[in-house]
């Protein structure tokens, strides 16, 4: 056989081969199999993702009921997921639904890989995407200004809600509070400069209690006084030293929910504890820096468990008790960046436990979660809308609603919560 020949008679077994694989494996061409003989086809992968878009806090849900396959039901097929296609794969499962959240914000590509009961694969891939998912606030209203007039204000310090809205306002160097609706209308005002009952010496922390009456903190004149919701003398308790039971500045109060009350003692660094009629119950805290220790405490406030939150001031950070003393956890440090304070003076919780703080010298309000972890913040120095001149007090209403006083620019500030 000629070398050309033999060349033609291999090119001819090469194209029947080739003919062969085509033809007989390829079902006509119109399938490709798995080479088994048996037809059988890849799966086909698909899934949705419930809900499309959504933040770090939403669990997502990966549904691929929706795969097919030729000869398997759905039921029979596997599947498994790289939710961020990092190339870290679940356990194959024959459960369709999987649930998976982010921790970090931005554009997520997720694979779905299913396969057959004879090893067919297929992948397919989307794309969501993450938001922060952190709510930021935006100025709602102010009222207030420089004066003593109704309204008016002289460093107003700390803010009180009662329970249909209205605000009570601590209007410190005036020597008196002042009493408006949650639109800032005046309403009453009571108290002026003594030591008489009912008069005050710069009144700083506010506290409601259930029945509506007013608890003040007297700071100068060292004492708690208690007044019906218009501002009627009820009782007081209190005076300066520094054994149990005596002040040295009452500067906040909180009451939990069976009229306990908590007093944050500025001077002598420590909180009291008195029963609803001020009998004197316990105290905890002492000077210093250590965890667990207070220096000069500005605000005392309660969750809804009974946690007890404290602006440990002179030592820039925020702790946290438990109801017996114990404590929890503490955060913070002196500093402008996220998370760090230069006078932390003020504290307000929201109904989900966020923690807000005011920051007097960052000029700025900084929320947390209950846990201590930096969220947002707002504000700067200025006297314009939203900006601030050392603000103390905070209070939030149901509706999530900051209400914020402006200490230095003698007036209230209102934000509210927009939707990430
Ligand atoms: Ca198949
Ligand atoms: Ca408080």
């Amino acid at each position: 056989m000629s070398r050309v020949r033999r060349g033609a008679a291999v090119f001819i077994v090469m194209l029947a081969i080739c003919c062969l694989v085509f033809f007989g494996c390829g079902g006509g061409g119109h399938k490709i199999g798995n080479g088994n003989g048996d037809g059988n086809l890849p799966p086909v992968a698909d899934f949705v993702i419930i809900p499309t878009s959504g933040t770090i806090n939403t669990n997502f849900q990966f549904d691929a009921s929706n795969c097919s396959d030729d000869q398997d039901p759905s039921s029979l097929l596997e599947v498994r997921w790289d939710f961020d296609s990092s190339g870290d794969w679940t356990s194959w499962s024959a459960n369709k639904i999987a649930y998976h959240q982010y921790f970090s914000e931005g554009t997520k590509a997720a694979k779905l890989e299913v396969r057959d009961t004879g090893g067919l694969k297929d992948v397919k891939t989307k794309v969501l995407t993450v938001e922060s998912g952190v709510t930021t606030y935006e100025f709602v209203m102010t009222w207030g200004s420089a004066g003593t007039g109704d309204g008016e204000f002289h460093y107003p310090r700390y803010i009180a809600l009662g329970d249909n809205g209205q605000v009570f306002v601590s209007d410190a160097n005036n020597d008196r509070i002042q009493k408006f609706t949650s639109d800032g209308v005046f309403l009453t005002k009571w108290g002026s400069r003594g030591t008489d009952e009912g008069q005050f010496d710069t009144p700083q922390g506010i506290a409601v209690d259930k029945d509506g009456n007013v608890y003040v903190c007297d700071g100068g004149n060292h004492r708690i006084q208690k007044f019906t919701p218009d501002g009627v003398f009820l009782a007081k308790w209190g005076r300066e030293g520094k054994i149990s039971g005596r002040f040295d500045f009452p500067i906040d109060i909180a009451i939990d929910s069976v009229g306990i009350i908590y007093v944050a003692d500025k001077f002598n660094h420590r909180i009291q504890v008195f029963g609803p009629d001020g009998t004197y119950i316990r105290k905890f805290g002492s000077y210093g820096s250590e965890e667990g220790q207070l220096r000069q405490p500005e605000d005392v406030t309660l969750d809804g468990v009974g946690n007890i939150y404290i602006a440990d001031t002179s030592n820039h950070r925020i702790q946290i008790f438990q109801n017996d003393g114990t404590l929890i956890r503490a955060f913070g440090g002196l500093g402008s960046t996220n998370g760090q304070f230069n006078i932390p003076w003020g504290i307000g919780l929201d109904s989900d436990g966020s923690i807000y703080v005011g920051d007097k010298y960052n000029h700025r309000i900084q929320k947390f979660t209950s846990d201590g972890v930096f969220l947002t913040q707002w504000g700067s120095e200025g006297t314009d809308d939203g900006y601030f001149d050392c603000p103390k007090g905070i209070a939030i209403d149901d509706n999530g609603n900051v209400y914020v006083a402006d200490m230095r620019n003698s007036r209230v500030q209102v934000f509210r919560p927009t939707a990430p």
